[in-house]
C-alpha cells in the first residue's frame, strides 16, 4: 500500500511542510495561490486529507465533489466559519480545527490592539515617520488610561478569558457576555451580563472574542453601538462580519466613539476604505495568531488530527 496522500492548501511554516513531507505523500502549495474551488477539487483528486486554511471555503458543494477516499479536512485555526461542517459529516469526512493553539497570541494582539487604539499609536507613529514631531508639550496625543475602566468582552472562550487574565494586570474591571456563566472567572472579579445590551452599556472598551456565525453577524451594529458609553473603544480580533463597518466607521468620525482597534475585516484582505481615513483606528492585516511559536504549534496540531484519522485513532480536535 502506497503512503496516505495529504493536500495542503497553502503554504504552511517550513517545520509544518517538512513534517507533511516526513510522513506522507505532500500535495504543497509553494506559490501559496489561493485556489478556485474546481483548483481545489483537482488537487483533492487523490487525496486522503487536506489541510486548509480560513482561505478556503469548504462548502457543501464543494465536498459533494470531494473524492470518496477523502477522509479528513483539517483547518489551522480554530475559526471554522469557513467549513460546512455539517456536510463534511453526512459524506463521512471528519472535521477538525486547531483550538488553544493561538489563545496566547492572539490575547496579546487584543492587549495590543487596545493600548495603540487607547494611546493613539497610529497617529503617534504617524507622527514620529512624517517628521511632524515638534518636540514634547503636556496635551500631545492624549489618550485615556486604563485603571478603573471597565472592558467588556463578548465571549468568554479560551482567548476572551486570556484577555481577561491580561487586562486584569492593567487595572481594568472585567465584565464579559457568554452563553454560559463561567464560575472561575466570577470568582476573580468578572460581571457576568445575561444581555449584550447590558454588557455594551457597561464597556468603557469592548473586546470581541466570539465565534463568527449567523447568530453573531452584525452584532455590533448602529444600535449596539448606541448602548456603549460615549468615547468608548471597540478591539476586535475575531471576525470582521460581526461589526456593521458602516456603523463603526460613522460613530468613530463623529468622535461618538473614541478609537477602535481592529485585526479582523469582513471581506479582507479588503476592508472598507473609509476605516484608512481614520486617525482613530488602529489596524491590523489579521495578525492574531501570526508569531513562529504559534503558527508550528497550529499546523502541528492540524497535522495531529490528520495523523489520528489516517491511522485510526481518536481525533484530538474533531470539530
Ligand atoms: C489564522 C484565525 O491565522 O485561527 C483562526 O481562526 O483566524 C487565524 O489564527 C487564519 O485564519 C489561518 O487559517
Amino acid at each position: 500500500m502506497g503512503r496516505s496522500i495529504v493536500f495542503v492548501t497553502r503554504k504552511l511554516p517550513p517545520a509544518v511542510e517538512a513534517r507533511v513531507a516526513r510522513d506522507y505523500d505532500a500535495r504543497l502549495n509553494p506559490d501559496d495561490r489561493i485556489y478556485t474551488p474546481d483548483e481545489l477539487i483537482a488537487h483533492a483528486a487523490d487525496a486522503d486529507a487536506m489541510l486548509i486554511c480560513t482561505s478556503e471555503k469548504i462548502t457543501a458543494a464543494l465536498v459533494e465533489r470531494l473524492p470518496a477516499r477523502l477522509k479528513v479536512i483539517s483547518t489551522f485555526s480554530v475559526g471554522y466559519e469557513h467549513m460546512d461542517v455539517a456536510a463534511c459529516r453526512a459524506r463521512g469526512i471528519v472535521a477538525a480545527n486547531t483550538p488553544g493553539a493561538m489563545t496566547e497570541a492572539t490575547a496579546n494582539i487584543a492587549m495590543l490592539l487596545m493600548l495603540g487604539a487607547a494611546r493613539r499609536g497610529y497617529e503617534a507613529q504617524q507622527m514620529v515617520r512624517r517628521g511632524e514631531w515638534q518636540g514634547w508639550t503636556s496635551t500631545m496625543l492624549l489618550g485615556v488610561d486604563f485603571v478603573g475602566k471597565r472592558l467588556g468582552i463578548f465571549g468568554m472562550g479560551r482567548i476572551g478569558r486570556a484577555v481577561a487574565e491580561r487586562a486584569r494586570a492593567f487595572g481594568l474591571q472585567i465584565h464579559y457576555h457568554n452563553r454560559r456563566r463561567l464560575p472561575a472567572a466570577e470568582e476573580q472579579g468578572a460581571v457576568f451580563h445575561e444581555h449584550l445590551d447590558d454588557l455594551l452599556a457597561v464597556s468603557d472598551i469592548l473586546s470581541i472574542n466570539a465565534p463568527s456565525s449567523p447568530e453573531t453577524r452584525h452584532i455590533l451594529n448602529a444600535d449596539a453601538i448606541a448602548r456603549m458609553p460615549d468615547g468608548a473603544i471597540v478591539v476586535n480580533t475575531a471576525r470582521g462580519d460581526m461589526v456593521d463597518d458602516a456603523a463603526l466607521i460613522a460613530a468613530l468620525k463623529a468622535g461618538r466613539l473614541r478609537a477602535a482597534g481592529l485585526d479582523v475585516f469582513a471581506g479582507e484582505p479588503q476592508l472598507n476604505p473609509a476605516y484608512l481615513e481614520l486617525p482613530n483606528a488602529y489596524l491590523l492585516p489579521h495578525l492574531g495568531s501570526a508569531t513562529i511559536e504559534t503558527r508550528d504549534r497550529m499546523g502541528f496540531m492540524a497535522l495531529d488530527n490528520i495523523d489520528a484519522v489516517l491511522q485510526g485513532r481518536p481525533v484530538p480536535h474533531p470539530i
